[in-house]
């Protein structure tokens, strides 16, 4: 894809908070397109001008000099498109549309079914029920099954350059692994060879370490504001502190 850079120097405005995945991703995508950004911490919102923005109601969303666009992969597509620091899809057309097929499934079919069980993990306010557990479990075993086949690890996902796929799988499956094995007693990540060596990849990356550093901090008071049963404690995901060990006076 040729860039086509905004003639004017003006920021893009990333709205949305540490907390969410998707928002995540993009600004990982920002930092490593060196893009010119600042960012607008908000939460998802109804309210009539939250929707002309995001019709949606959701976050994360991207305010242009020509307007704002919301959905995460139409964003990185015009990321791609727009800014002229290092390419985050492939150029041949096969191969970048196994970006994108990459990229949905793990959205639609990982992220989207895993999201059922958030109330149960993620806030004290409702039990996961049998079914709903059952039926995730399902959806997931397709969805484990179809990344195995996918992924290549050499040593990016999908090959030996830096994508998008890498961006998104990033903050999807370290919030994953955590469901998983809170709902289940089964890590994601476990589940995939290769997985955790990329994990460890990845947290080497300048960018990586940004982003995540805030999405700890934030996670952490999302999850006591919650109430809720899974804490940062108990470790799972990638970006989880390690677990505290006793200090000598506590011993
Ligand atoms: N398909 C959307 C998903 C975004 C999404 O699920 N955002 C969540 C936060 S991670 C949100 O805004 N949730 C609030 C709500 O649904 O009301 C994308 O690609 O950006």
């Amino acid at each position: 894809m040729n860039a086509q850079v905004r003639p004017l120097a003006v920021p893009l405005l990333l709205h949305g908070y540490a907390v969410s995945n998707y928002f995540n991703t993009l600004r990982q995508a920002l930092l490593e397109k060196e893009a010119l950004f600042d960012i607008v911490r908000l939460r998802a919102g109804r309210d009539e001008a939250f929707l002309s923005r995001s019709p949606m109601g959701k976050i994360p969303y991207l305010q242009t000099p020509e307007g704002t666009l919301s959905e995460t992969l139409p964003i990185l597509e015009y990321l791609e498109e727009t800014e002229s620091g290092a390419p985050l899809y492939p150029n041949a057309p096969l191969r970048r549309g196994r970006t994108r097929q990459t990229m949905n499934i793990i959205q639609l079919y990982l992220d989207v079914p895993m999201r059922r069980l958030y109330p149960g993990v993620f806030s004290n306010a409702a039990l996961n029920s049998a079914e709903t557990l059952q039926a995730v479990a399902a959806q997931l075993e397709v969805t484990i099954e179809a990344l195995r086949r996918l992924l290549v690890f050499k040593p990016y996902l999908l090959g030996d350059t830096l994508s998008c796929v890498d961006l998104l799988a990033l903050y999807i499956v370290d919030v994953g692994d955590r469901v998983t094995r809170c709902a289940y007693g089964w890590s994601l990540i476990e589940r995939i060879d290769g997985m955790r060596d990329w994990a460890r990849l990845m947290q080497q990356r300048e960018s990586t370490q940004v982003v995540a550093a805030e999405f700890v901090a934030e996670f952490q008071n999302y999850l006591a504001d919650k109430c809720a049963p899974y804490r940062q404690e108990q470790g799972g995901g990638i970006f989880a502190p390690p677990p505290r060990l006793p200090t000598a006076a506590a011993a």
